[in-house]
């Protein structure tokens, strides 16, 4: 045998072994934290990033999930990502604002006219601008996911215009956009995690709540709640988010492997959401809850202009205007 047809075979035997080895290694197993339960929206777009990863990967990475607050609310989740005791995390935008301020133009009411124009603005360079700014604040966002439009429900009556909602001690998420909006609304917003609404819904601390079809299917707030009015009052993103310690450790490719897994993730959040907003209507209706689907948005709308006026000096007109117009 020829010095270089040894070398060729030594070579291939070393690869086969240790190539074998390599793809027979355990995973790299890390954790996806979420606030919503297994059959929630989040849930599906997790395991859809988890699946798209893995064949990615090659088997090198596995996701599994931590569903249901089991490791904190949102706020503690961003915490987490931040300081490294959570690998990743799917948040509503809700307490992000609080972490990087120049995400809270995305939570002002009626902003988003469709599900496509958000995705559009959110796909788009207006959305990567804001992506940019995590790392500057400790987190890290591999993509914009879905939370959906968001709805009020209640316990004390039927909410069909602005007059309805007045005095209503309504638990918002800790985001002071939406808190001042229902304020001007004469709304008694009362800012709380995720993972204590559902008991403080069933001893009447607070009186509603607002969130996605979804969010109020898979929490079960039929259980505790009589009215939902479909208000579509503000488009509620997600976001993906990495720990930077986790972050720093991948190569480039391996970073693309996340940010693709992450868009296999969103598509399939999104389709979620979707569904949940077109089938889960009628299902709440049938768990007894009083639907409202004419309420009037138009003076909702004009209700809120004090509020508006507040976030165009906050944010900035042309930067309102630069979402509200964009075209895909
Ligand atoms: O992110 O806190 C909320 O109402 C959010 O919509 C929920 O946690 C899903």
């Amino acid at each position: 045998m020829s010095r270089q047809n040894f070398y060729k075979t030594t070579a291939l035997a070393f690869a086969m072994m240790f190539g074998s080895a390599a793809a027979n290694a355990a995973p790299t197993e890390l954790v996806v934290a979420h606030a919503l339960s297994a059959t929630s929206h989040y849930a599906v777009g997790a395991e859809a990033m988890n699946a798209d990863l893995a064949k990615r990967s090659n088997g090198k990475f596995k996701l599994t999930q931590s569903y249901g607050g089991s490791l904190g609310g949102e706020r503690e989740l961003a915490e987490g990502t931040q300081i490294g005791t959570v690998d990743l995390a799917i948040i509503s935008t809700g307490p992000v604002g609080n972490f990087v301020p120049d995400t809270l133009i995305l939570d002002i009411p009626f902003l988003f006219s469709s599900y496509e124009h958000a995705h559009a603005v959110l796909d788009g360079p207006i959305g990567q601008k804001l992506l940019d700014k995590f790392p500057e604040h400790g987190l890290h966002a591999l993509a914009w996911g879905e939370n959906g439009f968001r709805n009020l429900t209640n316990n004390v009556r039927a909410v069909k215009e602005p007059a309805d909602v007045h005095g209503l001690k309504i638990r918002t998420m800790e985001n002071p956009i939406h808190i001042e909006a229902f304020r001007t609304l004469g709304i008694l917003p009362t800012p709380m995690a995720f993972t204590e609404l559902f008991t403080a819904l069933e001893q009447g601390t607070v009186d509603g709540e607002e969130n996605p079809i979804g969010v109020i299917l898979s929490a079960n707030f039929a259980d505790v709640q009589k009215y939902l009015s479909l208000t579509q009052h503000i488009y509620s993103p997600a976001v993906i988010l990495i720990a930077p310690s986790v972050w720093d450790g991948l190569s480039e490719e391996e970073r693309s492997w996340f940010l693709e897994s992450a868009k296999a993730g969103v598509k399939a959040m999104r389709e979620k959401v979707r569904s949940d907003a077109d089938n889960g209507v009628a299902i709440l209706r049938d768990k007894g809850m009083k639907v409202v689907d004419d309420v009037d948005t138009a003076s909702f709308q004009t209700a809120l202009q004090p509020a508006f006026d507040e976030f165009s000096k906050k944010f900035g007109k042309d930067n309102l205007d630069a979402i509200k117009n964009f075209k895909q």
